[in-house]
């Protein structure tokens, strides 16, 4: 399916006018995206990042905070106006009241504008006064870079493919029932197709509950204000050839190729296209927990989603960006504070190998690429414990479930990645060396000083790499 592209190319080119107007003539943006599955970090991650950008006592590793250049920064409304604002301080105030809480999980798209006032490096400090860069960060869901598969495929291709995968997994059992009762070449009857569509949707949920990533079309999981509409109701049916026409099989065809012209390359050409720097956030500890299956499922996760950014493998793709690319791509697994210090670098490692094989494979063109573990916002303490005559370095905090005060330790991370990889690749069951506990923690209280931000790990660290050039 090809017949739109031509469309989206003379969109795009129109936009890429007005971007460089803006940025050689005005002020220089940076677009930074902020991606990542669901509950991978995205929410908190942009609040904190905007809070110690704003307040920047705890960014040394920031340089251009470490040479106190920045000399000013505020928000500022966004320039587009049909994406929703980020709600940051909403966000921010939940995690600083004195009950602190994790902000709400959004579900779709949204974007906030922070401008800084920057001096020029001393080289150039006697010739250019203070000029302002703006940084518009736009958060979007990970699942929906999965989408760009589908482009490539036909109803029929795609519709093979996912009853494929469906076929074993215990959680597709009522789809399939469903399906079982369908007969697609009848006269398409709407009720049947929304029972049919609310049951794929019903599995893909499960699924992507149960660790499954490859959960397209993404939007089923997160639909946004497309609720309930006929792009969203369709699902995979068995392939037919010569069905007639206005029967359920071609109708659920029909929707599909609207849900790609309609949904996925509209999200690719008015966000993605557009993206100058991005962070890639994944739950690693989340998934080690979950067992080999779902670091495996990770790694897979990554993978895919890395194919959105090596646009030569997709045409629509190539013609959209013609040219113009991410050029610089950060890895991180967050909540690294549920991990004591002295087992970062194993974390930081196992994100490094996942990263190099999906990064392999994904020959960017250029684009820098770099892996570490953070935490947004710290919500432990670090302690030693002596537990059957060993120290065990652990943390500290607040329970999610029960208020109360717990020291944790989640298990020991491997020092060679591999002895995770391997396994999660060989489709091993359980992890050989016992489990990795996971734990969740309620924010801490925080009293900030005058000019910090919320506490957090190497926040700093990833504003560097994504940002420090430009600054
Ligand atoms: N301990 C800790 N938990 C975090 C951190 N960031 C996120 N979380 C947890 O992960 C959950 C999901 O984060 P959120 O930002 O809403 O994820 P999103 O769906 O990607 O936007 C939060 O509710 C927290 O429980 C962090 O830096 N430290
Ligand atoms: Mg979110």
């Amino acid at each position: 399916m090809v017949i739109s592209t031509l469309a989206d190319g003379l969109t795009r080119s129109v936009e890429s006018v007005g971007d460089t107007i803006s940025e050689t003539f005005f002020e220089p943006v940076i677009r930074l995206g902020v991606t990542g599955l669901a509950r991978s970090g995205k929410t908190v991650f942009i609040t904190s990042l905007v809070a110690n950008l704003l307040d920047r006592g705890r960014m040394p590793g920031l340089s251009a905070v470490a040479d106190a250049r920045i000399t000013a920064a505020h928000l500022q409304p966004q320039p587009d106006d049909t994406i929703p604002r980020f709600d940051y301080e909403t966000h921010l105030a939940a995690l600083t009241r004195p009950d602190p809480h994790w902000p709400e999980s959004t579900r779709a798209v949204s974007e906030l504008r922070l401008s800084l006032k920057v001096r020029p490096t001393c080289l150039l400090g006697g010739v250019q006064g203070p000029r302002t860069v703006h940084i518009d960060i736009v958060d979007y869901p990970g699942e929906w870079l999965l989408d760009l598969a589908l482009l490539d495929k036909s109803y029929a291709e795609w519709s093979a493919e996912t009853l494929a995968r469906l076929e074993t997994r215990e959680e597709a059992l009522p789809f399939r029932t469903a399906l079982r009762e369908t007969d697609a070449l009848a006269p398409l009857d709407e009720p049947v197709a929304q029972r049919l569509a609310a049951a794929f949707t019903t599995y893909l949920n499960a699924a992507r509950d149960a660790g499954v990533y490859d959960c397209t079309p993404g939007r089923f999981l997160l639909p946004g204000d497309l609720e309930g509409s006929p792009v969203l109701t369709f699902a995979p049916l068995p392939p037919e050839t010569g069905a007639p026409r206005r029967c359920l099989w071609r109708e659920m065809e029909r929707r599909f190729e609207a849900y790609k012209a309609r949904v996925v390359k509209p999200f690719f050409r008015d966000h993605f296209a557009r993206i100058d720097r991005q962070i890639v956030l994944v739950d690693a500890l989340g998934a080690i927990h979950r067992g080999p299956r779902a670091v495996e499922d990770m790694r897979g996760a990554m993978a895919d989603i890395l194919t959105a950014f090596r646009p030569g493998t997709n045409s629509f793709l190539a013609r959209l960006l013609r040219g113009r690319r991410v050029d610089k791509i950060l890895f991180a697994a967050t909540k690294a504070d549920h991990l004591h210090h002295t087992q970062h670098p194993q974390l930081t490692a196992i994100m490094q190998a996942l990263t190099r094989d999906a990064a392999s494979r994904a020959e960017f063109a250029g684009a820098a690429t770099d892996a570490l573990a953070l935490a947004s916002v710290r919500a432990t303490t670090e302690d030693s414990l002596r537990h059957d005559g060993r120290t065990l370095d652990c943390v500290r905090g607040t329970l999610l479930e029960t208020g109360k005060q717990a020291a944790f330790y989640p298990g020991r991370l491997p020092d060679d990645p591999s002895q995770l990889l391997t396994p999660a690749r060989d489709g091993a069951e359980k992890w050989l060396d016992g489990d990795f506990q996971a734990m969740q923690f309620a924010p801490a209280r925080l009293t900030l000083k005058p000019g910090e931000g919320p506490p957090h790990i190497r926040l700093d660290r990833a504003a560097e790499f994504l940002l420090g050039d430009r600054l």
